[in-house]
């Protein structure tokens, strides 16, 4: 039977012509000096070898993760040997990564479909109809605390839901979180997830939760690109952009990290469709990023904007355009440096922190440099696990244990938001 609906999977896909990734390898690379830094950038423009970086280049002694098809290991490899550039195998064959994960998911799709949110498996990776219904059921056990916002539709047309956290007041000052605008990210949507478990758990027994939600709201979008997030499950593992065709390109898609009007155009992102940073025709073009745009503007009383990543362990915030200090430097540096000492409490994993541009690479467009232009002065970004042992591909007995630490962090930046009005 189990074999069967293996067999039945696996033919299914194939009819529907979902991506393999046999004989991909994850290789990082460490520049020991500037020349090699430069012949490793270099690799970022060598469109048809395919390369896909999952850490992009930052600097000398900083690690650059990179997934090599199949078809280029043999040139990639020789180019770093021949220039004796170091190199090591992160992962060795990424289809069996993903097979492990597929399978992980089946076996937890066999337990009937959970009709509460108390029954919802939290420790497994869920597809977007599941989260979506998972949202429905929350709403309906919970309707003096959690309502359902849908604050506009993707380009192919499903709902951008955000949820609600309330217990009154008309357009209090809120705190918004959001996971998964990068889809293939998929510890972000899980954790957001929990995190929306965990509000209507804590409120009324945690009592610093309880304060804050008596005077705030908060505002959750767990699934930012759900076209993005729809096609990783379906047809491509390692898809990041939106979906919407570029007039012009066969590749389709914008980063919806690099499409805000925050620098846009500048240094740290591509003009090139077929680029994994490409910034869009223009700034808001894509409807997943323009949607919360004009939420926020019309909302008009966000204190804090959190934006969840994964990997790397670092929490950030503005700027990424630019190397000009935020004027509000020093207490985003000491609040960051409290929320990860609060992180690790729990299991001890360790975060770096700083503005992006010193933590991890120049980036123009991102999304909180955007909304700290816009007088959101608490606006952070996170990169969750791991460091790069399985990147994205995050087994999911990590899935609590990772939000359960990143809550931590979040109460912490939550909590000074309430404590520090502005
Ligand atoms: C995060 C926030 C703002 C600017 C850059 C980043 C790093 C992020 C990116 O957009 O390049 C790396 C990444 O997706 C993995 O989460
Ligand atoms: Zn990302």
């Amino acid at each position: 039977m189990m074999r069967g609906l293996l067999v039945f999977a696996a033919l299914f896909a194939a009819v529907l012509g979902k991506e393999t990734f046999e004989g991909h390898q994850v290789l990082r690379v460490i520049p020991k000096d500037e020349i090699e830094l430069s012949l490793i950038k270099d690799l970022e423009d060598m469109i048809d070898f395919e390369l896909d970086f999952w850490r992009g280049v930052t600097d000398v002694s900083i690690p650059v993760d990179i997934r090599v098809p199949f078809h280029s290991l043999q040139f990639i490899k020789i180019y770093l040997e021949t220039q004796n550039i170091d190199y090591s195998i992160m992962i060795k064959d990424l289809q069996m990564m993903l097979d492990e994960e597929q399978q992980e998911m089946e076996s937890g799709r066999r337990v009937i479909q959970p009709r509460n949110t108390d029954s919802f498996d939290y420790s497994k990776y869920h597809t977007l109809s599941e989260i979506y219904s998972f949202q429905d059921m929350l709403v309906a056990e919970n309707p003096n605390l959690v309502s359902k916002i849908v604050i506009g539709q993707s380009y192919e047309g499903r709902p951008l839901n955000v949820l609600k956290f309330s217990t009154g007041g008309t357009n209090r000052p809120a705190i918004w979180i959001d996971t998964g605008i990068h889809s293939r990210e998929w510890v972000t949507q899980a954790s957001g997830t929990w995190f929306a478990k965990k509000i209507v758990t804590d409120y009324g027994t945690d009592p610093a939760l309880t304060a804050i939600l008596n005077n705030m709201d908060i505002l959750l979008e767990i699934v930012t690109n759900p076209d993005g997030f729809y096609y990783t499950h379906n047809s491509n593992r390692m898809w990041r952009k939106t979906r919407k065709p570029n007039p012009g390109s066969s590749c389709v898609g914008v980063d919806p990290n690099r499409n805000w009007d925050a620098g846009f155009g500048g240094p740290g992102a591509s003009s090139s469709p077929c680029s994994e940073t490409y910034r869009g025709p223009s700034a808001h073009s894509e409807s997943e990023v323009k949607s919360i745009v004009d939420f926020v503007k019309s909302h008009g009383n966000i204190k804090a904007f959190i934006s969840i990543h994964s990997y790397s362990q670092m929490l950030m915030y503005p700027y990424g355009y630019t190397s000009t200090p935020a004027k509000d430097q020093a207490e985003l540096h000491s609040l960051a440096k409290k929320a990860i000492t609060d992180l690790a409490s729990l299991y001890g994993t360790k975060y770096t922190y700083g503005s992006i541009i010193s933590t991890i690479y120049q980036a123009s467009g991102g999304t909180i440099d955007w909304t700290y232009n816009q007088g959101i002065k608490y606006s952070y970004t996170f990169e969750l696990r791991d460091t790069g042992f399985y990147g994205f591909v995050l087994p999911a007995n990590q899935i609590i244990p990772t939000a359960k630490e990143t809550w931590l962090a979040l109460m912490a930046i939550m909590d000074h938001t309430y404590n520090n009005p502005y």
